[in-house]
């Protein structure tokens, strides 16, 4: 289900002082930012997500230690280990996230197109799975 096209390399500009990475909208973040956040401080045994968005798309990128994000678009589940932060994780609208086991000094930063807005969530799986299938038929 997720493809090379939602797990991008980053191109990393190194020289002998270490380490850059440019993000830039239409280069290789693939539509308008409207808002960035991160999380960060994330406490132990601590789960976040648990939910859909109707319109939002979004880029994650864990820039310090990692986390296990689970993408799900209703069929498939997929888990992807997010441990580099020169590996950026497209999120599309209408997928299901779960974020696990963060690591202490995890700090995950996300790029997305829309403002924040508490409609565009779907926090229930059955809702998810409902939408899945109108939007489907
Ligand atoms: C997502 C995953 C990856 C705001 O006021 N503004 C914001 O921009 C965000 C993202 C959140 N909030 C408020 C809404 C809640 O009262 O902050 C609180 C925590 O948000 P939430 O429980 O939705 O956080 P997560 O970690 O479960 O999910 C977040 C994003 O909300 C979500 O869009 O895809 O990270």
């Amino acid at each position: 289900m997720l493809g090379a096209k939602e797990l991008v390399d980053l191109r990393v500009i190194g020289d002998e002082r270490g380490s850059l990475i440019a993000l830039e909208q239409g280069q290789n973040i693939p539509f308008d930012i409207k808002r960035a956040y991160y999380i960060f401080g994330t406490q132990p045994d601590v789960s976040r997500g648990f939910h859909a968005h109707r319109r939002l798309e979004q880029m994650a990128i864990c820039v310090s230690g990692s986390c296990k994000m689970i993408i799900d678009d209703g069929e498939t589940r997929e888990t992807v280990l997010l441990d580099s932060s020169t590996k950026a994780l497209i999120i599309r609208n209408m997928l299901w996230r779960e974020m696990h086991e963060f690591s202490p000094d995890c700090v995950l930063l996300v790029f997305a197109s829309e403002h924040f807005n508490e409609s565009d969530y779907i926090r229930s799986y059955d809702q998810f799975i409902r939408e899945v299938k109108n939007g489907k038929a």
